[in-house]
């Protein structure tokens, strides 16, 4: 009798993939004889492209397509596939690979050796011999950033692929997995690395085989690609606290701190807009410091605006519009100007006129006044936005 590998194909808005990427999917039988192919399509509730057509023609055709409908998040669909596939599909093999047909499916097959050789888990590897990413530059940036990262910060060091999905490993792996601690409800893709560092811990037995990684067929990437970097840190720092013995919730904690995070990336941003134009207002315009630096605010809080409304803030349901947003956010600033005056003030009068002198050049304690001013300017900032400007509304 022949074995049964269960294929999980998570999908976000895939109508124009997934019939094709099914279709390479099963074309890979032929190579691996003595197993059947079964495939669990686990589909977000949000797609909204009519993907339920064409997966009910693909049901229709062919009785080892499955699809299921899932809560959101790639680790939703991912975990909720292969459960659906141990319950009914009594499959030999767990494997999973994304279905926007940038995996190139033959990866399947080498995946699945690699369990036939005695492995719990195969990792699809764009940095093995004879693996390749065929990414934007960004997204390559991206994915040895993490590669690099998890490895020192989490490990282990031989394990050199984290951000793909392309994997295969046994249900008696998957079964030991705790996910009480896997984060796998998470909207990032968290659950790719995250999911290695726990099979780890389950003791797996793992090894990487070549991956090649095009550019998607049809539709967009639902990565967000600042979210995922920050939760690919603040996880493998969890981890490392965590196997260093001390049991912070770091991880759970960082959750909170993610829009103060891109608030204060904002703020970092505002401040150097500001500063660039204070100099060029004043060197190239002849403006006196303080007109150019009434300009250069200005110019700051509007590039801050727009910052936080689109990222920021980009998710939150309000009952302004743009336009009163914006003078609320001017008011706000304004709030923030007069306190950072005052601070500045105060610290003149106090400590008055005078240098340090840092590695041999003497430094203004004016400079000093300034920097004081930019964390409680902050957090006046980002607590005023939050309760007022971009309050949100309870429906
Ligand atoms: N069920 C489900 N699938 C998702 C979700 N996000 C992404 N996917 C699927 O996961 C695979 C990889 O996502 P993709 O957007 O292509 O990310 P990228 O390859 O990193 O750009 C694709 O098949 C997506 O349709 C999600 O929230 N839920
Ligand atoms: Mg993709």
């Amino acid at each position: 009798m022949k074995k049964i590998v269960s294929v999980v194909l998570p999908t976000y808005n895939e109508k124009g993939n997934i019939a094709k990427t099914v279709e390479k999917v099963f074309e890979q039988e032929k190579n691996i004889p003595n197993f059947e192919i079964s495939v669990v399509i686990a589909d977000d509730i949000r797609s909204s492209d009519g993907i339920e057509q064409v997966a009910k023609e693909l049901i229709r055709k062919n009785r080892r397509v499955h699809f299921i409908k899932v809560e959101p998040g790639l680790g939703v669909g991912l975990i909720k596939g292969h459960q659906y596939a141990l319950d009914n599909l009594h499959p030999d093999v767990l494997a999973q690979l994304d279905a926007d047909g940038q995996v190139v499916p033959d990866v399947l097959v080498r995946l699945i050796k690699t369990i036939e050789e005695g492995y719990s888990l195969a990792i699809g590897s764009r940095f093995v011999s004879g693996g390749k990413n065929q990414l934007s530059f960004v997204r390559r940036i991206f994915t040895y950033g993490a590669s690099i990262f998890c490895r020192l910060v989490m490990g282990p060091w031989d394990i050199r692929e984290v951000t793909n999905s392309a994997r295969a490993f046994t249900p008696a792996l998957f079964n030991k997995i705790n996910l009480g601690r896997l984060p796998w409800q998470e909207r990032t893709f968290i659950i790719q690395p995250a999911f290695l560092h726990e099979a780890v811990l389950a003791g797996a037995k793992y090894k990487e085989v070549p991956l090649i990684f095009k550019n998607r067929l049809e539709g967009y990437s639902k990565n967000k690609v600042f979210n995922y970097t920050y939760d690919v840190i603040v996880y493998c720092l969890d981890a490392r606290m965590h196997s260093l013995g001390f049991n912070i919730p770091f991880y759970r904690l960082s959750r909170r701190a993610k829009t103060l995070v891109k608030f204060s990336l904002v703020g970092a941003i505002g401040t150097l807009v500001d500063f660039l134009f204070y100099k060029v207002f004043i060197n190239f315009l002849n403006l006196t410091p303080a007109t150019a630096k009434g300009f250069s605010t200005e110019i700051a809080i509007i590039n801050n605006f727009i910052l936080n409304n689109y990222w920021t803030f980009r998710y939150r349901k309000t009952k302004t519009n743009l336009w009163q947003k914006l003078g609320i956010f001017n008011v706000v600033s304004l709030g923030g100007l007069i306190i950072g005056v005052l601070i500045v003030k105060y610290l003149h009068l106090t400590y008055g006129d005078g240098f340090v002198i840092i590695f041999g050049r003497p430094i203004a304690y004016n400079n000093f006044y300034f920097f004081a001013t930019i964390p409680p300017v902050m957090l006046w900032n980002f607590t005023v936005n939050h309760l007022i400007t971009w309050r949100r509304e309870e429906n």
